[in-house]
């Protein structure tokens, strides 16, 4: 097994990086390119591909470390024999630094010969190898900021010229900002000075090595040690890259000298790299379709704690600029979160509905209110999932019926809910996390002993949820009496705080009412409920013929935190079971 650490790759100058995503685990299989993680700078975001494949033995970064070129990422394991370095050696990430020596089996390209190649290739102004041309030496001279290798040929869109004629910027200064569909970047300035001309226009097609800006900067061209300095980087680069590539048998697909380019998203891996928040963009489809934002903008929208998809762009395209968010963050705080609908949710907008015809405006009772505000709770507190299900009552109908005059000798009414509470504590005996809660933190489960089921019951006034203590241990008769009495005492608004309390799971049955199934929401901090839905005769398949049988249907919401899809569908299945064959109830 050799083993070798990854490192962070030339990222075109950024000089701390920041890890806001980890895309790998220890364990993981690597491809080669795949993306190990998202670094974002202040200028552009990029994900780190794997020069090498293996499998992920060690991660040495975590999300807000600051990262620089060579810092150490991870450690990949591989048994192929030549695929990577021998133990212990470590390998830039970028493809860009293993170059295609490797593959020819030649030596390593010298510094010198790799800077020759460049400049031969690229002429004089050096076209991928550094972004701006100088056209005039001396006191003042004008450079021409143009495109800089943006990891494809494909032409991009310009959508915002940061800067105007006359306006002064730094080095480092976002002149404009490209997009393609799935990333964009911001092409900062290669020297500081004032603007002389924009050679582009807003929403036009670009390609690298387009001219962008042109720029009057004082002082003589760069001196010549420090485009040596910039060569030695790239030279570094190249050398690097020979070397590992002589290792590594990989392919390079980008000259190394894109170590010299300008500080924009030089390198392959950085144009691949803004892809991230774009691509997250595109998954936020809050507002149906992807975010479009620069990184200083997704930068500042995390900083604020604010979700983009949230925010309406006010820039070409409903780009979202940092004044948006501000505006965003100045609106939720002076509102407060009784009118965003609190997490930052956005109002419905009022609406005059007298405009449309008449009206009457009805004050809400307390108890709609309570519910409204429980509802609300659960439905943003807790990842609901719904199992679905039917349940073959044709033996429970029949039994039911049998027990029909028995049930008015004793005063009483034998419904589907006595049957459906003693199955439930049954399927809750044997599936204890649906009758735990999560603990405020979240740090553990709380199991209960006692089984005691709340009913939803549909009263004039509101829905009222009475529990019906020790469902375990009470007899179908005794449960059919409490059905009752419950039921009763919540449409006669008789029920005391305490009958409402201690529930541990609750049924909903909408059965008496119609209906061929719906999602309930779960009462937290119980992490089930069943609804269940107006049984009908169906015709059922029994392997020769179909049957008439009458099925019930139940729709199982669970808390996804605390119960999984496999925990669900056997609590469901033994509970249409302990349905289907009533006898079962008895174990
Ligand atoms: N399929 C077919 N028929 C059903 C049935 C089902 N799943 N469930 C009940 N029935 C029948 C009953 O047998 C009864 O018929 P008979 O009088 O001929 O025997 C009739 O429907 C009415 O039953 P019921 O609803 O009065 O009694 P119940 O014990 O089934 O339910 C209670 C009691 C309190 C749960 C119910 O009255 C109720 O209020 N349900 C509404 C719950 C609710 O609002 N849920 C939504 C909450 S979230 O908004």
């Amino acid at each position: 097994m050799a083993k070798q650490q990854v490192n962070v790759p030339d990222i075109g100058g950024a000089e701390g990086a920041e890890v806001i995503e980890i895309l790998v685990a220890v364990g993981d299989t690597i491809e080669v390119e795949q993306s190990l993680i998202v670094l974002e700078s202040d200028k552009a975001s990029m994900e780190i591909p794997a020069s090498h494949a293996g499998t992920v033995a060690e991660i040495l970064v975590a999300v807000g470390d600051e990262l620089a070129e060579g810092s150490a990422i991870l450690v990949l394991e591989s048994d192929s024999e030549g695929e990577g370095a021998s133990e212990g050696e470590s390998a830039n990430a970028s493809p860009e630094h293993s170059d295609s020596q490797g593959d020819t089996g030649e030596e390593p390209r010298s510094e010198a010969s790799a800077q020759d190649e460049s400049a031969g290739d690229d002429g004089e102004t050096g076209n991928g190898e550094a972004s701006a041309a100088s056209a005039q030496d001396g006191a003042q001279r004008e450079v021409v900021v143009s495109v800089p290798d943006i990891g494809t040929d494909d032409a991009v869109d310009l959508i915002e010229i940061s800067v105007a004629v006359g306006d002064t910027v730094a080095e480092g200064d976002s002149l404009v900002v490209l997009e393609s569909d799935k990333a964009s970047m911001e092409v900062p300035s290669t020297d500081a000075g004032e603007v002389l001309e924009i050679l582009v226009k807003e929403g036009a097609s670009v390609r690298q090595g387009d001219d962008l800006v042109k720029l009057k900067v004082s002082g003589a061209s760069q001196p010549a040690g420090a485009n040596d300095s910039a060569k030695d980087g790239a030279n570094d680069s190249a050398k690097d890259g020979a070397k590992d590539g002589a290792k590594d048998g990989e392919k390079d697909s980008t000259p190394a000298k894109s170590a010299a380019s300008a500080p924009a998203p030089a390198t392959k891996a950085q144009a691949r790299a803004s892809q991230a928040p774009a691509a997250k963009g595109d998954a936020d489809k809050g507002k149906g379709g992807p975010v479009y934002a620069g990184p200083a903008v997704r930068k500042l929208a995390r900083e604020l704690g604010v979700e983009l998809d949230r925010v309406s762009g006010s820039g070409p395209r409903q780009r979202i600029l940092k004044e948006d968010v501000q505006a965003f963050v100045k609106t939720a705080l002076s509102t407060g979160p009784a009118a965003t609908g609190g997490a930052g949710i956005p109002p419905v907008p009022e609406v005059d509905f007298a405009a449309f015809g008449e009206v009457e405006v009805v004050g809400r009772s307390k108890m709609d209110k309570v519910t409204a505000a429980n509802m609300q709770r659960n439905w943003l507190n807790v990842p609901h999932v719904t199992q679905f299900d039917e349940a073959d009552i044709t033996d429970l109908e029949a039994f039911r019926k049998e027990l029909k005059g028995e049930a008015e000798k004793r005063g009483t009414k034998l419904t589907p809910m006595p049957f459906l509470l003693k199955a439930c504590a049954v399927a809750l005996r044997d599936n204890p996390k649906f009758n735990a809660s999560l603990s405020v933190d979240g740090e553990s489960l709380v199991y209960k002993k006692y089984i005691h089921i709340g009913m939803a019951v549909d009263t004039p006034a509101g829905l009222l949820v009475p529990v019906i203590r020790d469902v375990d241990q009470k007899s179908l008769w005794e449960l059919a009496e409490e059905v009752l009495d419950m039921a009763g005492k919540a449409r006669d608004r008789k029920l005391k705080p305490a009958d409402m309390q201690g529930g541990c799971f609750t049924i909903s049955s909408l059965g008496g009412i119609g209906g061929t199934g719906f999602t309930p929401i779960v009462n937290a901090p119980e992490v089930g409920i069943l609804g269940v839905s107006r049984a009908d005769v169906k015709p059922v398949w029994n392997g020769q013929e179909f049957v008439p049988r009458t099925l019930m249907p139940v729709g199982l919401s669970y808390d996804h935190r605390v119960i999984n899809g496999g925990d669900a569908g056997r609590f469901c299945t033994q509970l249409v079971g302990l349905l289907g064959d009533i006898r079962k109830l008895l174990f």
